[in-house]
């Protein structure tokens, strides 16, 4: 790909073939929970466990978009943008998680999926976003291997629904954080405390990734990809001068990165975190002989869900690793949730990503900042730390690009306020505003500037806001 310098204006041009999306996933945003026959989620169930969601939040209504779809839609096309990340709900396609079929559920995402497509907007579709069938994790969940087996034959049933009309597939959303908040800290469904737990977990959330990829080639379009959207943090030793610092950032970089990406890449798990893990937890022994040639099968794409860094030093905290992650520097900008805004990180990880596995294509499938955006008396929201902050991060992209990194496209987090997970709806990530009482979308003075540079294909270079995109 080749890309624009910046002209006189200052305005920086992209590829004409970059995809300029944004993102959702189910659980967020649909609510209708009880709707055509879905099954029960382990949010459904963790969400209603006193204490679990700020505020008693639960995604029963989230932001409505099951039943106001065509709204939405519509809302992507003022917005310009060409590429859509959303995730299908696998309690609705399938109530108990595998057996049953639900066919008004399957009926519901094929016409979003035309929809989209009717709009010129391309479906980037994601398999699974964190919303396990209760039924499964009745079973299990993510710690019993059949878990990964389901899974496959759900892509598969997915691939003959969608498969023609669908290139792009995100098997699983963030296995990191799965492991993490769901199985090791406790803090998302299913709300586990399990250090074995969580890494057996995660090497199933894997291995459903290279089962499913498998399905989903084989069929659908002759084009079909596959990836794994990740949840990558670039790390920065806390003083850079301290070779202790820095062999600890390595080993929290192989604990929250390499773990991942290596294995999906052909390279296997990196021996440091074995032996890592071997000493926090015991045995691999639920890594069978052939499942590395499984992971490493089905990647066509990395997914780049991009947030903030992590500063580490090299000191004993809690839980088994050597290394503890220190707060943000002073000085350098925050969103509202206090996450530092490091726009060169994007840079440098989307370089690095192209560096280690050269020749994979690379999806910003995730990006954005939370404020507590609410209307002014004029009724529009001006949302400006997000203008600065979308800003900051194309340009962040476009460097990447110029530095040969092949990035493809940019999803924005999210297309509209949502249910932020255990901190329920006050954190607000939207290009577009929610009205929690009314449900009422307004498109943020972030939507509109970036509805700009979708059109006209580059980042403006004044943050000033066009209205009425
Ligand atoms: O809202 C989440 C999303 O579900 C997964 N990635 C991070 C986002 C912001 O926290």
């Amino acid at each position: 790909m080749t890309t624009g310098r910046p002209g006189a204006t200052g305005t920086l041009r992209f590829p004409s073939a970059f995809r300029w999306g944004t993102s959702t996933s189910a659980f967020q945003v649909e609510g209708a929970v009880g709707a055509d026959g879905r099954g029960e989620s382990i949010w459904d169930r963790f969400g209603r466990a006193p204490g679990a969601v700020e505020n008693g939040d639960t995604g029963d209504v989230a932001c409505d978009h099951y039943r106001r779809t065509e709204e939405d839609v519509a809302l992507m096309a003022r917005l310009h943008t060409d590429a859509h990340r959303f995730s299908l709900a696998w309690p609705r396609i399938l109530p108990e998680g595998r057996g049953r079929v639900e066919q008004r559920g399957l009926d519901h995402y094929d016409r979003f999926i035309d929809s989209l497509l009717e709009r010129g907007i391309e479906p980037l579709v994601t398999l699974y976003h964190w919303d396990l069938p209760q039924a499964l994790q009745e079973a299990g969940g993510w710690r019993n291997r059949e878990t990964a087996e389901h899974f496959a034959r759900y892509a598969a049933l997915c691939r003959d629904a969608f498969g023609d009309r669908v290139r792009d597939w995100v098997t699983v959303n963030e296995p990191w954080i799965v492991g993490l908040l769901g199985h090791q800290l406790g803090l998302h469904a299913p709300g586990e405390r399990d250090l074995r737990g969580s890494v057996t977990a995660m090497h199933h959330l894997l291995l459903a990734h290279g089962l499913a990829a498998g399905e989903l080639r084989s069929g659908g379009r002759g084009d079909t990809r596959t990836g794994i959207a990740y949840s990558l943090f670039p790390h920065t030793p806390d003083d850079g001068e301290n070779p202790a610092d820095r062999e600890a950032a390595r080993h929290s970089d192989g604990y929250v990165n390499r773990w991942f990406l290596d294995p999906v890449h052909g390279r296997g798990y990196p021996d440091d975190m074995r032996r890592h893990w071997e000493h926090a937890v015991g045995a691999l022994d639920f890594i069978r002989e052939g499942d590395l040639d499984v992971i490493a099968a089905g990647s066509d794409f990395i997914g780049v869900n991009y947030y903030t860094r992590r500063i580490v030093r090299a000191e004993r905290g809690e839980g088994p690793w050597p290394w503890r992650v220190v707060e943000g520097r002073p000085g350098v900008p925050r969103t509202g949730l206090g996450w530092e805004i490091v726009p060169d990180d994007l840079r440098d990880l989307l370089v690095r990503l192209h560096t280690d596995y050269p020749g994979v294509p690379l999806l910003v499938t995730e990006n954005g900042a939370i404020y507590r955006d609410e209307p002014a008396p004029d009724g529009a929201v001006h949302d400006a730390p997000r203008v600065r902050f979308l800003h900051a991060h194309l340009k962040a992209v476009h460097e990447a690009l110029a530095l040969g990194a092949p990035v493809e496209g940019y999803y924005h987090w999210s297309l509209m306020d949502n249910f932020e997970w255990a901190m329920g709806y006050w954190p607000r990530f939207g290009l577009v505003h929610v009205d929690r009482a009314t449900l009422r979308r307004t498109i943020k003075d972030s939507g509109h500037w970036y509805a700009r540079a979708a059109r006209e294909g580059a980042i403006p270079a004044s943050l000033a806001v066009e209205a009425g995109s």
